[in-house]
């Protein structure tokens, strides 16, 4: 118990997250219903990948991504028919698009309005949040910043009478601005950037080693459950088995400790 005492004293400097979904990066929207246009019409005769956003982000070496969210719409009031997005990834040394690290077209995925504005001659406008999973995990190899681009996969041009997809701008500003090719092959600065949410790959199981509920994940947690499974009170009414195993002993703690060290849940 003695060395379990000092891992815990030696955390104290440094209070680590909860080990629960992750989130690596985000840029919140703005209130709209549209944005940069990004598309790729796969229809026959349709328009082709005419558009796409990049915006940059800081990756740090080993972080997996597995989900994300973000935000756009379809400037007119009907939504449009979205079959997917594209999802890629490219580095971003020197602050130019790099090499493409990732390419998947993912076909599920949530789209929920979270803004309307009614606009008389046009109709209702809504912006959508959406997200998803990604279909494998893009690991990032090196820290340092990265570019993501989202495409929505919807018809255009041809017989096709769907409607343009724009991703909303962000409400905040991670310099350089996101960058726009519209029927060229060639980026253009933008003084903007589009709303997006990085989450980490799952990694296991999740549990919440805040066992205290005082909103930290640190010494006083250990010093809580040292309590409650030496038969003190228990006021947050946690489950003192945190390894799971059935028994509420010593092992909860060593396990707690891991968590609390930054380490995987039970
Ligand atoms: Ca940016
Ligand atoms: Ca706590
Ligand atoms: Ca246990």
């Amino acid at each position: 118990m003695r060395r379990t005492t000092l891992a815990v004293l030696a955390l104290s400097a440094c209070l680590v997250p909860a080990a629960v979904a992750q989130e690596l990066w985000r840029q919140n929207p703005v209130n709209s219903f549209g944005g940069l246009s990004a598309q790729d019409a796969r229809n026959p005769g349709g328009l082709g990948w005419f558009s796409e956003v990049v915006d940059n982000f800081e990756g740090q070496a080993g972080s997996s991504i597995g989900s994300i969210e973000f935000w756009g719409g379809y400037a007119q009031d009907a939504r449009g028919n979205t079959h997917g997005f594209m999802i890629r990834f490219y580095d971003g040394a020197d602050g130019q698009v790099g090499t493409l690290l990732s390419t998947q077209d993912v076909f599920t995925f949530t789209e929920v309005e979270y803004y309307n504005t009614t606009i008389p001659p046009i109709g209702i406008l809504r912006g959508y949040h959406y997200t998803l999973d990604l279909a494998s995990p893009v690991t990032i190899p090196s820290t340092g910043q990265y570019w993501i681009s989202i495409t929505a996969i919807l018809d255009r041009g041809g017989t096709a009478t769907e409607p343009q997809w724009g991703w909303v701008a962000s409400s905040t500003f991670n310099s350089p601005g996101c960058m726009q090719r519209f029927f060229s092959p060639n980026f253009t600065q933008q003084s903007q950037d589009v709303a997006f949410v990085l989450h980490a790959a799952d990694s296991g199981p999740s549990c919440d080693p805040d066992v205290n509920q005082d909103g930290n994940a640190d010494q006083d947690d250990f010093a809580y459950l040292t309590n409650v499974i030496g038969g003190g009170e228990n006021p947050t009414g946690i489950d003192p088995d945190f390894n799971q195993d059935g028994n509420a002993d010593q092992d909860d703690l060593a396990s707690l400790v891991d968590v609390l060290a930054g380490g995987p849940c039970p």
